[in-house]
């Protein structure tokens, strides 16, 4: 596919997706984020693939949304571009998607880090919602999701005071799985996402979507929600697979179906 600035990858059963501005610390322009949405949008509809990497690379994830391209914009422009809703795609992803971030993730940085279901983080990631300092406030999910990742008072203290938090400092908060050495968090985030890609996809594809509403909704509708998708999954011919080859003490192989 003819992206100019992401890379993307099949390795195993894992795409990877690199944000590939690097002279701008891959600030997030709309011609970006659209090759990024329809990269993870085509993997999502590929079998070859069971989840998804993005990174960026060692100094900077992304330094937040492109900060030149839209300081002339009116809000009418903004909304007429759908600046934001373009960051939304990546909720309708599902397949797991992780993010593997080393040095900065700040604004639209972080918040892409935030909307994808796992965070492997190196030792020198730093995360920020700086909005404040340019007279905004985060528009893609960082109001949201990062106070539900770390706490209101963490995420105000971010939000409203620009403080960022070192990647030790995500990792005790609970925001990031993993925390690795500079020279190994790609590794591991790769590793993590081929793991998880051999697991019978249509139950990782109902868990995801279960803990999002987790993540969204009341626990009744969670819990009735999941009860459907529990049953659900007793029509698939993975299920029977995994607890026949339970029972024969073999490895299952899954089928999709
Ligand atoms: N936008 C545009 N260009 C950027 C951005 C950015 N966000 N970040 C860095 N760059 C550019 C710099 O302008 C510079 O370009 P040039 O060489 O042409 O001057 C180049 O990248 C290198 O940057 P620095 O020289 O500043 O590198 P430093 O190592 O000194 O500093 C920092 C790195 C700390 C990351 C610094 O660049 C910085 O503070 N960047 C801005 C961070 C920021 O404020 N991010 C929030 C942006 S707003 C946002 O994300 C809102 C999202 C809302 C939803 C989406 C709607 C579209």
């Amino acid at each position: 596919m003819p992206y100019e600035l992401i890379l993307s990858e099949i390795r195993g059963r894992v795409g990877l997706l690199t944000l590939n501005r690097p002279q701008a610390m891959n600030a997030l322009n709309n011609q970006l984020m659209h090759e990024l949405m329809d990269a993870l949008e085509a993997y999502d509809k590929e079998d070859a693939v069971g989840a998804m990497v993005i990174t960026g690379n060692e100094k900077a994830f992304a330094a937040g949304a492109d900060i030149k391209e839209m300081a002339e914009q009116s809000a009418r422009q903004m909304m007429d571009r759908d600046h934001v809703g373009v960051f939304g795609r990546i909720r309708t992803i599902q397949k797991p998607v992780i993010a593997a971030v080393s040095g900065w993730a700040l604004g639209g940085g972080c918040e892409i880090a935030l909307s994808c279901d796992m965070i492997v983080a190196s030792e020198s990631a730093r995360f920020g919602q700086p909005e404040i300092t340019i007279g905004v406030i985060p528009g893609a999910g960082g109001t949201q999701r990062l106070t539900r990742a770390v706490g209101k008072a963490i995420a105000m203290e971010m939000i409203l005071n620009n403080r960022t938090l070192s990647a030790q400092e995500a990792y005790q908060f609970g925001m990031v799985n993993r925390l690795v050495p500079v020279q190994g968090y790609l590794e591991a985030a790769l590793t993590l996402a081929e793991e998880i890609a051999a697991r019978a996809p249509l139950a990782l594809r109902a868990g995801k979507k279960m803990i999002n509403q987790a993540f969204e909704g009341t626990l009744s509708e969670g819990l009735t929600a999941e009860k459907q998708e529990f049953y659900n999954l007793f029509t698939t011919e993975d299920q029977k697979e995994g607890m026949q080859a339970f029972v024969e003490k073999r490895k299952p192989e899954w089928k999709g179906i």
